[in-house]
């Protein structure tokens, strides 16, 4: 938008002034945020007004991104980039006194997703407004977001967030907009006229109230928008006496109250089985009432919409859009069933078994028993479709429902046009290994889109001296068309820009030194290799991996202090789920290894561990432009994509990677002297599987320098540990191993040698840093959602210059 300094300053000071009676010299920066956010919000609204509106055209298809978690991160910086107002408001504030950055600051982190999966839906929303296509989301406003971690004793605690404390500048309450949704009672079919009508009673009536926030696309034009539920007591039953009207109303609000804090984990409750049908039930009734504004018959809902499933959680949209179109709509089975599958399409994103979502029959049936009798007719016409093409063991492995439970992804992918991985890799498996079945029996179903990452947060907003680099080396027209960071392979070989991409870095590590000295008191070296792992934290993931030649350096400086090691900082960020104790206590081994090394005088400079607390998506702000090395080091097969790989690429870090998720396509960008490869690949993973031949026990025998290391881990070297270290010990030597740790060990060990010989040529270390930037256009979320709108959702992306 258009926004003069002296007109943003005269908004500012009218409008602080309106709100607060007070003058700007007298504000604090509570009311200067609060300030700032309104007028932003002012300044996007017409332009959300007139998106909306050009939505209710016919023809004009809407895509919904049904997703229970979106990791939006903060909004204030990111609003003001996508409307192109940030450097006049940084300079108008100035000249009030008023530093951005302290308002930026100032926001709390909405930590409304638990890692990659939650932040791809919001890396996908901002794409989705800059690249003009009509999509929104749909998810669950919680009360609160992901647990704040703690460290006591070098134990992850955990303490509830209250996001919303002092209110939510961002988000707009649509009462007027919200819908019921039903739960428990009986249902049964009655005559009604000629064709069978459900007849409720008990049932339990739940207000879904929406809150919707603005997505500002990166284009003066499109504002999308983000739909959230909350869950509030019915207006008719408030009636109630009163102590029976509260015990109501926490049972009813507990259901948007709480994101759980799994990833790639599911736990059968039934208040997360709530929490699904609950957003999905009340996306779909809106999604419906919306269409009913263009006045065409329901036959052309899939011509008008498409509803893309992110993960199984939301797929109970399948039989809930069935009992619409049945129940409410009055159409046939047959053309119901057509209808939905056009309309839905959806996301795997991991291989895990323990992700995939069952859900016991009873839980259904008693939760939502319409949903189950439908759900049930779903199963038996796909097995009598099935009937005469398969024999009846491939009819028992695909069905829905087997064994007491109710196979969700089953369900999505039966229900829908499209099943989608999220890197070529993980989609191969996908229909080789794990999903093999349906891929003979729905071949054209399958196809990859591999993730991607909105290049305006992680690179425009959080690493500004590198991107006036390569404007002042390339132009910026890569800030719109990612791919033409490619340009900057021209420099590959010049000094000068390799010195100067040196220097950057350097800036950007004493930055997140000069926060751990803040924050933690612990100095860092910015001349040493800052060495990142930030990811949730999980066994497959391989953190103890990393550890286990962390502290092969250590004894080797031990026992030769003047062992040939270029100094290193290793940083991790790590939260574990609460109930996940294995993942706890290797939180509890690193913390304690970083606390024996890093008071060793003998050690000084040359080996720091920082395990950052709390990590989430303003501490990646901070730390991915500062690393030099990224470890994307997970058990080859089992990290579906990865996305913090490309954000670290994108920032110049070099990768040290198995071959698994997108990292396979990284490699394949950079070439393989750009990228630092070891271990196992997925076939070797499978084969070993296969024949059963893996015995963790030898590697521990036979190589000395792992068997120093683990013998640490339970002969008393690592002060303050308890039982961590004996069970991590035995998880590895004596109960199998379970993702090849010891397998991988040597090779990853020369893997690092590999980065400390490199590091040491400063142009040869940042001639591959600038060949990874160059590479990482092709990552871009805007290139993922424009794939996602041609080959799914069947809609084009409209020119933002008309
Ligand atoms: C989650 O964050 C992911 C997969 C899941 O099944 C669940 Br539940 C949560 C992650 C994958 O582990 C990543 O590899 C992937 O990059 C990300 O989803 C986005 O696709």
């Amino acid at each position: 938008m258009k926004l003069t300094k002296d007109k943003f300053k005269e908004d500012y000071q009218r409008l602080l002034t309106e709100l607060y009676s007070l003058d700007i010299k007298d504000s604090e920066v509570s009311e200067q945020y609060f300030t700032l956010g309104n007028l932003i919000r002012t300044y996007a609204s017409n332009d959300w007004k007139n998106t909306n509106e050009s939505y209710l055209k016919k023809g004009e298809k809407q895509i919904y991104y049904f997703s229970m978690e979106f990791l939006l991160g903060r909004m204030l910086k990111s609003n003001l980039l996508n409307l192109d107002i940030l450097e006049v408001v940084q300079k108008g504030l100035q000249e009030f006194g008023i530093h951005l950055e302290n308002l930026i600051e100032f926001e709390v982190d909405p930590g409304l997703g638990n890692g990659g999966l939650g932040r791809l839906a919001a890396c996908f929303m901002d794409s989705m407004a800059t690249c003009a296509i009509p999509g929104h989301g749909n998810g669950i406003r919680y009360k609160y977001g992901l647990f704040k971690q703690k460290f006591v004793n070098g134990y992850q605690m955990e303490i509830p967030e209250h996001w919303l404390r002092n209110g939510n500048i961002w988000e707009v309450r649509r009462l007027n907009k919200a819908v019921t949704v039903r739960f428990y009672g009986n249902v049964w079919l009655e005559n009604s006229s000629g064709r069978l009508v459900p007849r409720y009673e008990n049932e339990e009536a739940v207000l879904a109230v929406p809150y919707d926030t603005p997505i500002i696309g990166y284009n003066e034009q499109t504002v999308n928008t983000l739909r959230l539920w909350s869950a509030e007591m019915h207006p008719q039953d408030e009636s109630h006496e009163y102590g029976a009207f509260l015990k109501q109303q926490s049972q009813i609000e507990n259901i948007s109250e709480v994101l759980y804090p799994d990833d790639s984990y599911y736990d059968g409750r039934l208040l997360r089985l709530k929490q699904e049908y609950f957003f999905v039930s009340a996306g779909i009734q809106s999604i419906i009432r919306r269409f009913k504004k263009k006045d065409l018959p329901i036959s052309h809902l899939s011509e008008e919409v498409a509803i893309h499933i992110n993960d199984t959680h939301p797929a109970l949209c399948v039989p809930e859009l069935m009992r619409i179109l049945l129940d409410d709509e009055g159409m046939d089975w047959e053309s119901a069933w057509d209808l939905t599958k056009k309309v839905l399409s959806y996301t795997n994103h991991t291989i895990m078994s323990e992700a995939l979502e069952k859900w016991p029959i009873d839980m259904m049936s008693t939760l939502l028993p319409r949903i189950h009798q439908i759900i049930c007719e779903i199963d038996q016409r796909y097995a009598a479709d099935m009937r005469y093409r398969y024999d009846d063991h491939m009819i028992e492995r695909t069905r829905i429902i087997e064994g007491g439970h109710i196979k969700m992804a089953h369900l999505a992918i039966i229900g829908s046009h499209s099943i989608n991985g999220v890197a070529k890799l993980h989609t191969d498996i996908l229909k080789e290994k794990v999903l093999h079945d349906f891929y003979l029996i729905f071949p054209s179903k399958f196809n990859n889109k591999t993730n991607g990452i909105t290049q305006r947060r992680w690179l425009l907003l959080s690493n500004e001296p590198l991107r006036q680099f390569i404007d002042s080396k390339i132009g910026s027209n890569w800030e719109v068309n990612p791919t033409d960071l490619t340009n900057l392979k021209a420099f590959q070989n010049d000094e000068d820009t390799l010195f100067k991409l040196a220097q950057i870095k350097k800036l950007n590590k004493q930055r997140f030194a000069d926060y751990v000295k803040r924050t933690m008191n612990l100095t860092l070296n910015p001349d040493a290799i800052f060495d990142v792992q930030v990811k949730r934290l999980h066994a497959y993931k391989r953190q103890l991996l990393n550890l286990l030649h962390i502290l092969s350096l250590y004894f080797k400086l031990k026992e030769n202090p003047n062992a040939y090691i270029y100094p290193r900082v290793f940083i991790f960020g790590a939260k574990a789920a609460p109930s996940y104790m294995y993942a706890k206590q290797i939180i509890k081994l690193i913390n304690s290894v970083a606390h024996m090394i890093n008071h060793d005088h003998h050690i000084g400079d040359k080996l720091k561990i920082v395990f950052v607390e709390n990590y989430s998506v303003s501490l990646a702000e901070r730390i991915i432009p500062a690393a030099d090395v990224s470890e994307q080091i997970s058990l080859a097969s089992k990290e579906a994509s990865g996305t913090g790989n490309m954000k670290l690429m994108l920032n110049g870090a070099v990768t040290v990677a198995t071959l698994d998720g997108a990292n396979v396509e990284i490699r394949d960008q950079v070439g393989p002297d750009n990228i630092i490869i070891f271990g196992l690949t997925d076939k070797e993973v499978y084969q070993y599987y296969h024949d059963g031949s893996y015995h963790a026990y030898d590697y521990y025998i036979h190589n000395p320098i792992l068997h120093r290391v683990l013998n640490a881990l339970i002969d008393g070297t690592i002060p303050g540990i308890e039982i961590e270290g004996q069970d991590i010990f035995d998880s590895l030597v004596k109960y199998g191993d379970e993702y090849f740790v010891l397998r991988d060990f040597e090779d990853y060990r020369l893997a690092q040698e590999k980065v400390d010989q490199i590091y040491r040529d400063t142009l040869r270390w940042q001639k591959m840093a600038l060949l990874n930037i160059a590479g990482a256009g092709i990552f871009s979320s805007d290139y993922t959602v424009l794939q996602y709108a041609k080959e799914i959702w069947d809609v084009s992306a409209k020119s933002t210059q008309d």
